[in-house]
């Protein structure tokens, strides 16, 4: 197979669940993989699929001779801690490539991350993946990347886009993980909120199955309403809303906290929406919509 940017030479790092998902994808789009995991018995499957087993990270990342074969390195362990203990020994063999770290974790880390490798003459691109295991390579995953070299990015693209989509957020290497912890930080939420419905519901032994497709319907249509017009009010500061004001909004609230109590369950994951409640209206916002709330949530 010609090595082209369609078909570069790619390494591996860390094949759990994602990072096998990742090494496959890369096969079947006709790119040599080399691949390592510290358990290694995990290099099996992908070894029948076409991989090249690498016996230490040391191969891995050197695959294809001296300067290694020009593609990018691919990590995807458990944290950055453990990309960290890693890839500091072999900090000499990776000068000169490019490492994609698609590890969740922090843009602190992805920033303190990227500042070793270039005090090592390696290119550091950071990944959020937005996709579980299984819609990798499918439509509708994506990956954030951010990093100082938007060029590498730019010769890696195509390699990396039998992934996913990929979407380039920035310079800034703390970015791709900012994006990815702020998305998931909404779907925290909404899992919160699913779960405290069903309790509710289930604490009257209604069939979960039976309220799902309202609750679906709902929280889609609340989505819908409230992300854009909350962006909105941030990105211009005009928080005054006519439709659910933070004034109503806490009084109510005490309805849910003690329907909560009432039937059994425990108030604790919405306690804290009933101070941030009071505050923003003890400050004089209850004229305000949600997105005001945004504005409320700095410490200090
Ligand atoms: N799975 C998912 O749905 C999510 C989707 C979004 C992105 N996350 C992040 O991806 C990272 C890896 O997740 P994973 O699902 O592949 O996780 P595991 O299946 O638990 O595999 C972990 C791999 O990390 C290796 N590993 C752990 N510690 C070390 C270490 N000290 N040195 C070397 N490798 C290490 C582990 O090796 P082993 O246990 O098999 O020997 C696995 O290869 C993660 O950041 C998610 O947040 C996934």
């Amino acid at each position: 197979m010609p090595n082209t940017p369609a078909h570069s030479p790619v390494s591996v790092l860390g094949l759990g669940l994602m990072g096998t998902a990742l090494a496959s994808a890369l096969i079947k789009a006709g790119h040599p993989t080399t691949v390592w995991n510290r358990t290694e018995s995990k290099t099996g499957p992908l070894v029948a699929q076409g991989a090249t087993p690498a016996a230490t990270a040391r191969d891995a990342v050197t695959a294809g001779g001296p300067g290694g074969p020009g593609g990018p390195v691919i990590v995807c362990l458990t944290t950055n801690d453990n990309v960290r203990a890693l890839l500091e020994p072999e900090a000499e063999a990776l000068a000169g490539r490019t490492v994609v770290n698609l590890t969740n974790g922090t843009p602190g880390q992805a920033r303190e991350l990227a500042d070793w490798a270039a005090a090592h003459g390696i290119t550091y691109i950071d990944g959020g993946i937005m996709a579980v295991p299984q819609m990798i390579a499918t439509p509708g995953a994506y990956i954030l990347y951010s990093g100082t070299d938007e060029a590498a990015f730019a010769t890696h693209r195509e390699t990396l886009s039998a992934l996913a989509d990929t979407k380039w957020v920035g310079t800034d290497p703390g970015l791709a993980a900012l994006y990815d912890l702020s998305l998931l930080t909404g779907m925290y939420g909404m899992a919160m909120g699913v779960a405290q419905a069903f309790a509710l519901t289930g604490s009257e032994g209604l069939d979960p199955r039976d309220f799902a497709p309202l609750l679906t319907d709902w929280v889609i249509a609340m989505v819908h309403g409230n992300v854009s017009g909350m962006a909105e009010g941030l990105a211009t500061g005009q928080h005054v809303t006519d439709v659910s004001n933070l004034a109503m909004n806490r009084e109510a609230f005490p309805n849910f906290t003690a329907a909560f109590a009432e039937q059994g369950l425990r108030t604790d994951l919405f306690d804290p929406f009933q101070d941030l409640l009071d505050r923003a209206v003890e400050q004089g916002h209850g004229a305000d919509g949600f997105s005001r709330l945004a504005t409320l949530l700095k410490q200090g």
